[in-house]
């Protein structure tokens, strides 16, 4: 890297707007909740705020369906609250990224509306029309969110192409004039004052339906140095939501000399407790292999480490929590949940926060499939039941999968629907919001919450956590990770303890500080040190 960029030194906070903080109790939280927390979030001490999607739309996939690029949701409020976040935010040293969703938009948005019209209509190659028969689609491109990507239309005789609901058609990028409406789209929202935007699924824009090409398409590069060399080109923050991005793709995107993108966010491991094979999907639970789990963190460390750049999370909307699905719920919940921030925040890259994970918030167990919302684990219910799984079966899925688990309301305190909202929750809140809470969190200087306020700034005052190489170490169990952050003579060693058990760890080195540990101490015994569960340390040698 010859120029630092602001991206590189910030840590990023992801808003879910419906969840984080309802002002006017309809139950759905909204901008002017967010402007009444901004505060809590400068004692956090983070950059940057990504917010879910906030647009007009009629919200089958909580906004990932835009209706209108141009307005904010009634239900979050209008355009003169958006530009009072902006600058309340400004004031607080703080900046906003929007979510944008290019791959795809509602079925209705203007766009489609007008498409759907006749096979001559000015926008009917915004959208992918194909020929099927009655009983046939056009091919055998499934939808993510299960049965096939097309959707018949009887008004002109044709399938539209879906690749998420059939709320969502997809939009074709090979229409110079969608390209250029969607960067004019981009450009006012810049001028709104935004510095960047997380953009979903934009491995799929180059889709080539007709060749069953979804993700990674001939030209995405192409479309993706477009939109850099238009709207992009100032000091933004891009970061794409790449599903299935290697190392070698990731370079791709995020080599500064190609003008792409700033980061990506990676899945691989992500999937890593997911069956593999014919079939298989992300409902399919095997437990996870921390081994698996070291190599696939210390790969994308290494393989960016001089070209390119990391995003760093565990968890976001789509994602169950991270305590519940790989740490400790019980016993260890404030260590574990603590252990998982240390290793996020002293890999080289930029953190990302998802609401609620500084306080350790955990998954939601439901009972009924009434007690979901999300259209994706609804669509796999009901598609599993006529297959021949039992109820309990998929449930036990949802429970440990669905993207509900991360979208319960924000808990802030331990009063009704925990701070959230006065009136009814759109989603349940989470039953141990007595436990876990903000305001609890804030009155105790052992919580977690204070973990992640201290790597925060710990990342402020030291060049090493932002620049500095990274070396993975060899240890001698599997549950134990531990690498070395290097930046001129300056040598930071993290040694974590991925598992319930206590274990030790040889070392050769003096420790001269002692940077962060998640226990009151640390246990040495000769040239051993003893970890206790989930520990986890940084140290200065
Ligand atoms: O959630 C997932 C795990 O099953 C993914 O397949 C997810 O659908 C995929 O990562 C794309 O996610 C993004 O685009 C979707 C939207 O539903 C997600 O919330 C969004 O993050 C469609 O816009
Ligand atoms: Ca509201």
């Amino acid at each position: 890297m010859d120029k630092h960029q602001w991206w590189q030194k910030s840590v990023v906070y992801q808003i879910y707007p419906k969840s984080f903080q309802d002002s006017n109790g309809d139950g759905i939280g909204d901008i002017q909740g967010i402007i009444n927390r901004l505060d809590y979030l400068k004692l956090l001490g983070i950059d940057v705020i990504w917010l879910s999607p906030i647009y007009e739309s009629p919200n089958y996939d909580n906004g990932y369906d835009i209706s209108n690029y141009y307005e904010i949701g009634n239900e979050y409020g209008d355009m003169k609250d958006f530009e009072r976040l902006v600058k309340e935010a400004e004031s607080r040293g703080i900046k906003i990224i929007m979510d944008l969703v290019l791959s795809h938009t509602s079925d209705e948005h203007e766009w489609f509306i007008e498409s759907r019209k006749n096979k001559n209509n000015k926008y009917r190659e915004y959208y992918f029309w194909r020929k099927g028969s009655e009983e046939f689609p056009p091919n055998k491109l499934k939808s993510f969110f299960g049965g096939t990507a097309w959707k018949y239309d009887s008004l002109t005789n044709e399938y539209y192409l879906h690749l998420f609901s059939e709320k969502q058609p997809d939009l074709n990028w090979n229409n110079e004039q969608l390209r250029k409406e969607l960067y004019t789209m981009i450009e006012f929202w810049i001028k709104k004052g935004v510095y960047g935007f997380r953009l979903d699924v934009i491995e799929l824009i180059a889709k080539d339906p007709d060749n069953l090409i979804t993700g990674n398409g001939p030209k995405l590069h192409e479309y993706i140095r477009e939109l850099n060399n238009i709207v992009f080109k100032n000091n933004l923050l891009t970061v794409g939501e790449t599903g299935s991005a290697t190392p070698e793709i990731a370079k791709l995107y995020t080599d500064e000399n190609r003008k792409e993108l700033s980061m990506i966010f990676h899945f691989e491991h992500m999937s890593l407790d997911e069956e593999k094979g014919i079939g298989k999907s992300k409902w399919d639970i095997k437990e996870l292999d921390v081994n698996e789990l070291k190599k696939i963190l210390s790969k994308w460390q290494v393989e960016l480490n001089n070209v390119g750049w990391n995003s760093l999370y565990w968890s976001n909307h789509d994602q169950p929590r991270i305590v519940s699905r790989w740490g400790d719920t019980k016993k260890y919940h404030l260590e574990s949940a603590k252990m998982f921030a240390i290793i996020l925040h002293t890999m080289k890259g930029t953190p990302y926060i998802f609401q609620g994970e500084e306080l350790g918030m955990t998954n939601r167990r439901i009972s009924d499939i009434s007690q979901v919302k999300d259209i994706e684990s609804l669509n796999i219910y009901y598609e599993r039941l006529s297959s021949g799984y039992s109820k309990d079966d998929i449930l036990d899925s949802i429970n440990k999968k669905g993207r509900d688990n991360a979208r319960t309301p924000m808990q802030w305190d331990d009063s009704k629907n925990a701070g959230f909202t006065t009136g009814t929750p759109w989603l349940e809140v989470n039953d141990n919001y007595k436990k876990i809470n903000v305001k609890k969190e804030l009155k105790d200087k052992n919580s977690i919450f204070y973990t992640y306020q201290k790597l925060i700034s710990i990342r402020k005052s030291n060049n090493i956590v932002v620049y500095g190489d990274f070396q993975d170490i060899e240890s001698e169990y599997d549950e134990i990770y531990s690498f070395m952050r290097i930046l001129d003579n300056q040598k930071w060693i993290v040694i974590a303890n991925i598992s319930a058990n206590t274990l030790s760890h040889k070392f050769d080195f003096e420790i001269k500080k002692i940077i962060i540990t998640n226990y009151k101490n640390i246990e040495i015994q000769k040239d051993t040190i003893i970890l206790r569960p989930y520990e986890a340390l940084v140290v200065e040698i």
